[in-house]
């Protein structure tokens, strides 16, 4: 059916008249682009102890050092996978051994920088190094000087002052390394997780800023994956997301929009199940069928399993405001552009609201995702309204 002349789709989804699986539709279709993502990939260096699984375990999702995969690349290399999540991170081991060991790991280190650039396919080459300094150690020693430096000439390197719990003398390294190593991207102190010191508690601080750094620094192909695998940063999916909806959104309705007869609103929905995958994929979120299911299912207004194109339009409808009256009508192209944005709004806050929960690392039942999606829904409605 040639209603979406712009539409970027990569493979056809079917039209989606009443009996079509939509959850299915959605789920293999999130499956898809979750596949064609090009993964981000960091190096991690930095001694035993200065807190490198600490901070992979705080700023990205599923408590990647724990129980992601690793695989020993060399002696001293460890890479870290763990699939649903698109990022690939490099983990050096031995650091703070001798001399010689520190010369090993290295020669491994450059071994595997040269290899994955020449490497034929983009998506092996590595974005960008984290190297961590605790700044409890004080000092920057002359190899780790040495070897910043020369990283720094080939790709971005981030210096990361881990345990920065002391304030005066964390400022103090900073400097110095700001003033040694001068073609680093950024030096950024953090606590990546609160300490308990006595009965007080030191707070984390600086994910978001090594965050937002590190996206700032990597190449825009591995922006999206980057986005998608952190979560320090709710804000920044949302945010993104919200952008690629809006331009999908103008470019599928906007041009080329033949307005259709409201009994045929389900074919709207082939667009927004396209919609809905992205948006679930830059998002990054552990999605299931259960989860999508009480999510779409709730949007659509219905408790059952079985989403259709026409429940879905039909419910979001109501929230558009004077499009009740089309019920007999014509949807055109600002309508059903103002329909899908709608549902956009309404699927990016609950699943916002959806990640902070998991995040926090609580378990969100089916329940409470449909009744979070109502109330983003109730709100929405009565902003409209106002
Ligand atoms: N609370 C808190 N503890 C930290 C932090 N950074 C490191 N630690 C503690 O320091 C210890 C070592 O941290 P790891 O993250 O295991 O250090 P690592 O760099 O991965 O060490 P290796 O795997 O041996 O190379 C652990 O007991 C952590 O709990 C932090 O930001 N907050
Ligand atoms: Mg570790």
């Amino acid at each position: 059916m040639a209603i979406f002349s712009r539409s970027k789709r990569k493979s056809p989804v079917r039209d989606l008249t009443m009996g079509v699986d939509l959850i299915g539709e959605i789920l293999n279709r999130t499956d898809q682009e979750m596949a064609d993502m090009p993964p981000v990939n960091i190096m991690l260096i930095g001694k035993t102890g200065v807190g490198k699984s600490t901070l992979i375990n705080e700023i990205f999702r599923e408590n990647l050092a724990d129980t992601g995969i690793g695989a020993p690349v060399t002696p001293h290399l460890l890479k870290i996978t763990k699939t649903g999540v698109p990022l690939t991170l490099y983990d050096t081991k031995g650091l703070e051994l001798s001399e010689e060991a520190q010369r090993m790991v290295q020669h491994e280190v450059v071994g595997l920088l040269k290899e994955k650039d020449l490497a034929a396919d983009p998506k092996e080459k590595i974005h960008c190094v984290w190297f961590c300094i605790s700044s409890l150690s004080r000092r920057l020693e002359k190899t780790e000087r040495i070897w910043i430096n020369a990283l720094a000439l080939q790709l971005p390197v981030i210096v990361v002052l881990t345990q920065a719990l002391e304030e005066s003398g964390t400022r103090e390294l900073k400097e110095y390394i700001e003033q040694e190593c001068p073609q680093i991207r950024a030096c950024i102190p953090v606590i990546a997780r609160d300490y308990s010191i006595g009965p007080h508690t030191l707070p984390s601080f600086g994910l978001k800023e090594l965050m937002l750094t590190t996206f700032r620094n990597i190449p825009d192909e591995s922006q999206r994956a980057f986005i998608n695998a952190q979560r320090v940063d709710i804000d920044k999916k949302a945010e993104l997301a919200s952008r690629w909806a809006r331009r999908f959104v103008y470019e599928t309705f906007a041009v080329g929009f033949i307005p259709i007869p409201f009994a045929d609103a389900p074919i709207i929905a082939t667009s927004q199940v396209t919609m809905i995958a992205k948006i679930t994929a830059i998002f990054g979120i552990s999605y299931d069928r259960a989860m999508l299911t009480s999510l779409v299912g709730a949007m659509a207004g219905i408790g059952g399993a079985v989403v259709t194109g026409r429940t879905l339009t039909t419910n979001i409808l109501k929230l558009v405001p004077g499009a009740g009256t089309l019920v007999t009508g014509v949807i055109s192209g600002s309508t059903a552009a103002a329909i899908t944005l709608t549902m956009s709004k309404v699927y990016i806050s609950a699943l916002r609201e959806v990640s902070l929960r998991e995040y926090a690392g609580e378990r969100v039942l089916p329940e409470e995702i449909r009744y979070l999606v109502e109330t983003e829904m109730r709100k929405y409605m009565e902003r409209t309204r106002k």
